[in-house]
């Protein structure tokens, strides 16, 4: 692993320090460090769970119980998974002024509960479920004790409105991503001076496509991750190093 140079760190402090407008695009590794298993690579999920059994509409329509078990042990592991500090200086620094908005491929929560507004989930997020038919959506994000109490094997739960069963409000593959949260990402990633891709393989589309966007509208675009990817030659500088300890330094006041 190559160590951030001392140089190229006080150089990104500035550009952070200076830019008008700053976009985190975050993946599963900006979470890695709080316990959540990131999808690919060593110990990620796409290696133990085959994403066509569990993630796609198809699965859910075949067995909707299997689903929802496999969502709810995920449920249940994160309860234990708290904001880290990469999650934590992204929080502090809005809170300090800095023009800065996180568009996060994670469906975890984890940088809303760090104390963050208005993050742009890309992929939805596991503590909300939506109906299968009518527009109803059910949000259990808000309260860590209701979270604690939700039922760990009951069958699928009933939408409140029209009776037919709700899944997880994510994005599976085949799916649509929610036009007015990728519309807003891509112009925010078109508009950005700074972007940060942080902690994602940048395998997934079309969140993949933002860097590049936000790359060739000319922003300066910062790569933090513990490894290449396929974006790396197309960023301006990739730090290689976690997440939780490289954001504080870069955001540190
Ligand atoms: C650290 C670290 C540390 C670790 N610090 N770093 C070709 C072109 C365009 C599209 C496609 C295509 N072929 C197929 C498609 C479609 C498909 C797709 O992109 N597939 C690719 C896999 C090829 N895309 C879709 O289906 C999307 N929809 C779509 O395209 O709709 C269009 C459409 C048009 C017409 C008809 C129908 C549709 C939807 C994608 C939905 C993705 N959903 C998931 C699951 C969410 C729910 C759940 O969790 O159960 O979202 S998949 C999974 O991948 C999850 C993630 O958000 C997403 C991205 O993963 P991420 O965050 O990058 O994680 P990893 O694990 O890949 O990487 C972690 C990184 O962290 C690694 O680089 C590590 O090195 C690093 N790291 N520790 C810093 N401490």
């Amino acid at each position: 692993m190559t160590a951030m140079p001392v140089e190229l760190i006080a150089d990104l402090r500035r550009r952070v320090r200076e830019a008008d407008e700053i976009i985190v695009l975050s993946g599963a590794g900006v979470s890695a460090e709080s316990g959540v298993p990131t999808y690919r690579g060593a110990g990620g999920l796409w290696k133990n769970f085959r994403a066509q059994d569990l993630a796609t509409v198809e699965a859910f329509d075949r067995d909707p119980a299997l689903v929802w078990g496999w969502y709810r042990s995920r449920r249940r592991a994160l309860l234990d998974c708290e904001p880290n500090a990469g999650h934590r200086a992204l929080a502090e620094a809005v809170e300090r002024g800095l023009e800065l908005r996180v568009v996060t491929q994670n469906i975890d929560g984890l940088h809303t509960f760090a104390g963050l507004d208005g993050v742009l989930e890309l992929h939805g997020n596991i503590w909300r479920e939506k109906c299968v038919r009518c527009p109803q959506t059910v949000d259990r994000s808000a309260d860590y004790q209701a979270r604690r109490a939700l039922p760990v094997d009951d069958p699928p739960p009933e939408c409140p409105e029209c009776g037919d069963i709700l899944r997880p409000d994510v994005v599976w593959f085949g799916e649509q991503l929610d036009t007015r949260v990728i519309e807003q990402a891509f112009r925010l990633a078109e508009s950005c001076e700074l972007m940060l891709v942080v902690g994602t393989s940048c395998e997934v589309h079309p969140a993949a496509l933002l860097p590049l966007v936000a790359r060739k509208a000319g922003a300066y675009v910062v790569e933090v991750n513990i490894e290449p990817t396929v974006v790396t030659d197309r960023c301006s500088v990739s730090l290689f190093e976690p997440a939780a300890r490289a954001l504080p330094k870069l955001f540190a006041e």
